[in-house]
């Protein structure tokens, strides 16, 4: 297409050579953390490929992705416009959007705002620190319950289809203000979908940069389009019924809180944006999509993990043991006394980097880094994945090895190791739910841990291949659950 002048004293960018009409979509295959990871080794930290015509930078390393996201901030926090980011949200997403900056920092602020008070709001019973732990820790019984049933009727369980429900009802609780059964087919039906939406959704999907490709519709587009109508219809239903009856003096959850905010004529005092009561409730979809479907996908891994290596679980339950007992179910506040199910946490985010590129970023202005020249509105994909299996910042990157997050002793995490992991993003687009997702994914975890203890089908393999897409989940299989001897169920 057009030629952009490379300015004085700045490099054009490396990479390989595309082809005609189809750019690098070859090269960069079905799996492009692992593709675009090894193109890294060649071209280094800044590189260009090309999808169909258009040009994508792919940053790698923490370093260049640490000046991108943190010291160039402002220029790398666009969303680019995405053949499949229409469909998301009817196109408003909060995520996805292109909103120009001052209508999403407007709507950043706000989603940032209600997930703080509703997850530490005093929940019902004073039992518990916050509507957060009570959430987790009555979903996590529940699930319990629900795994033993499982196994007495059928033997085994998919892990992903339980737990996804359970941890939907955490987000629920916090946006909807209510809690589905495990056997409602609407809901679970539903969140059961996810993989299909991240395929889509994932970076480097060539229908989102190749028109033609948009003629004849894949299965996977169509299915895509289906869920996205299917999750506006759940969610539009839900914001009718909290319209219908809402009261000011009585907010009872985020989307009630997000309705009275429509109220207000400016939301950012400092700014004249004005932002539409759809762009303001409909920071629910993105809540309740993103706060079910990471977390999800965090905690199957998780289990899938616990099968694989079963010495790991029986250590985990050993520090459970002793530093919480039988007789109380384990709390947030217990995070600083579980070092061990903490390093086993990190492990996962980065052996599996289930998060492998963050959502794309686009520049918006012209800028340079490293000494290449980028144009304004240029896609930007960050390789999080690279970043965690970097042989330069990890040893034995491949391994999986919650100790390399512990001090020698084993008693103390090391919290520098731990901050190399990447994937909540950096700077300012950076997961507005890294928080609650932590704390879910401990809680979760310790509560599961101290009653049941997890393992394969006898002869069979795990198969630990992910599947690549926003994403990247294990591929569905059946385990096992037993009750941890004290708590025979
Ligand atoms: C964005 C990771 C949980 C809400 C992101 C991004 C990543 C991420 C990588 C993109 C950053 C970028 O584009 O540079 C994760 C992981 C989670 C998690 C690994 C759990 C383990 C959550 C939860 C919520 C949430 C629980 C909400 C309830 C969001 C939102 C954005 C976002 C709204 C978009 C921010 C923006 O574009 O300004 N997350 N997330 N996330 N996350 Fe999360
Ligand atoms: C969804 C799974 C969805 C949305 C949003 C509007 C918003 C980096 C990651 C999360 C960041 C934020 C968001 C993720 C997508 C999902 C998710 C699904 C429909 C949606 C992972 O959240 O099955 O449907 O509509």
């Amino acid at each position: 297409l057009m030629r952009t002048k490379i300015p004085d004293g700045l490099l054009k960018l490396p990479g390989p050579k595309p082809l005609p009409i189809i750019g690098n979509v070859l090269e960069v295959g079905s799996n492009p953390h692992l593709s675009l990871t090894a193109m890294s080794k060649c071209y280094g930290p800044v590189f260009q490929i090309q999808i169909g015509t258009r040009p994508v930078v792919v940053l790698s390393g923490n370093e260049v992705i640490r000046q991108a996201l943190i010291k160039q901030g402002e220029e790398f926090s666009g969303r680019p416009d995405l053949y499949s980011t229409r469909f998301i949200s009817d196109g408003k997403s909060l995520a996805f959007s292109t909103d120009q900056v001052g209508v999403w920092r407007a709507r950043r602020k706000l989603a940032l705002s209600a997930l703080r008070t509703f997850s530490t709001v005093q929940g019902e019973s004073s039992e518990y620190s916050c509507a957060l732990e009570e959430h987790i820790s009555k979903e996590g019984l529940y699930l319990i319950q629900r795994l033993h049933t499982v196994m007495k009727s059928d033997g085994s369980f998919d892990p992903f289809r339980h737990i996804v429900v359970s941890v939907a009802n955490v987000i629920c609780g916090i946006c909807f203000g209510r809690r589905y059964s495990h056997d409602d087919d609407e809901l679970v039906g539903l969140v059961n979908l996810s993989d299909e939406f991240g395929k889509i959704v994932g970076s480097g999907n060539p229908a989102d940069f190749i028109p033609f490709l948009r003629i004849f519709p894949s299965t996977s587009m169509k299915k895509f389009l289906a869920i996205n109508a299917r999750f506006s219809k759940f969610i539009q239903k839900i914001v009718s019924d909290h319209y219908d009856n809402f009261d000011k003096d009585n907010i009872r959850d985020i989307t009630d809180s997000l309705i009275d905010h429509c109220e207000d004529r400016k939301l950012d005092e400092n700014s004249n944006v004005q932002v539409s009561d759809e762009k303001i409730v409909g920071i629910v979809n993105d809540l309740f999509g993103a706060g079910f479907d990471t977390i999800s996908t965090a905690l199957s891994w998780a289990v899938v993990y616990l099968v694989a290596y079963p010495e790991i679980q029986e250590r985990l339950q050993g520090e459970l043991k002793e530093k919480i007992g039988m007789d109380r179910t384990p709390r947030l506040s217990d995070r600083t006394d579980l070092p061990l199910l903490e390093a086993f946490i990190l492990e996962i985010f980065r052996h599996s980097s289930f998060l492998p590129f963050t959502i794309p970023h686009c520049t918006s202005k012209d800028t340079s880094l490293n000494g290449y020249f980028i144009p304004r509105d240029t896609c930007v994909f960050i390789n999080q994945w690279q970043v965690n299996h970097d042989p330069e910042l990890w040893k034995d990157p491949s391994s999986f090895n919650p100790d390399r997050f512990l001090s020698a002793d084993g008693t103390d995490l090391n919290k520098t190791e731990g901050e190399k992991v990447l994937v909540f993003g950096l700077g300012k687009r950076r997961c507005i739910g890294e928080s609650i997702g932590r704390a879910e994914v401990f809680l979760f975890l310790a509560i599961l841990l101290q009653r049941l203890k997890f393992s394969g089908m006898p002869g069979e393999m795990l198969d630990m291949t992910p599947e690549y897409g926003l994403t990247m989940k294990h591929k569905r299989c059946l385990l096992r659950v037993s009750p941890q001897p004290g708590y025979a169920s």
